[in-house]
């Protein structure tokens, strides 16, 4: 499949799996999964051409059950889903990608999940650059996870090595 092609399978793949699953007549069960049958034909796909985008996504965004019968995004949902994480104690440090636009109401509230479920954050410096960019000049910060952990904040990590938690408190933020 062309690069072009899977981005734009993935793109439908997400708004029908973690934010509009019934503009395609698909209900998410509790724990966001649905059958792979269902999702090909509400899509229009074959399995093949799904298989290869769970396969080849840059951020390894679906994902199986065991038997191979049902799918679910890993994390990033706007709509309620619990995807059964146990918390996991976090790195020391954890980084959010942000923008200029964004810092002064982050420092009043915190980094708070806006549409989703939890705060996004990130293992490496890296990828909250890559994070940030997505919106413009991207501005890193670097969140005190340890400090955090220490004083009770639970920590979850999803199936694509994305860290989620439910609101950080601008204490432990630093530019
Ligand atoms: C900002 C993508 C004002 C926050 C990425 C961000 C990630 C605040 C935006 C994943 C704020 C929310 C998540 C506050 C947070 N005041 N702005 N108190 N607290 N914000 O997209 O972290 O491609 O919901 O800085 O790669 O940008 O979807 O979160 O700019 O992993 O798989 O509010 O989405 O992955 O934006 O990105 P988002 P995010 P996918």
């Amino acid at each position: 499949m062309e690069e072009q092609q899977l981005i734009r399978l993935s793109k439908r793949m997400s708004k029908a799996l973690r934010h509009h699953p019934e503009r395609v007549g698909l209900t998410l069960d509790a724990a966001g999964w649905v059958p792979v049958s269902d999702l090909l034909s509400a899509l229009g796909v074959s399995r093949s051409a799904l298989d290869e985008v769970v396969a080849r996504n840059n951020k390894n965004r679906f994902a199986f059950d065991p038997t191979g019968t049902r799918i679910r995004a890993s994390q990033g949902h706007s709509v309620p889903v619990d995807l059964g994480l146990t918390p996991m104690p976090p790195p020391p440090v954890l980084y959010h990608g942000t923008v200029a636009a964004a810092l002064e109401s982050i420092k009043a509230e915190g980094l708070r999940p806006m549409n989703r479920h939890h705060v996004h954050l990130s293992a490496t410096r890296d990828t909250a650059v890559a994070v940030g960019a997505r919106r413009g000049r991207p501005l890193v910060l670097e969140i005190d996870a340890a400090a955090m952990a220490a004083d009770g904040h639970e920590f979850y990590v999803s199936a694509n090595g994305v860290w989620l938690t439910d609101h950080v408190p601008a204490l432990y933020l630093q530019e």
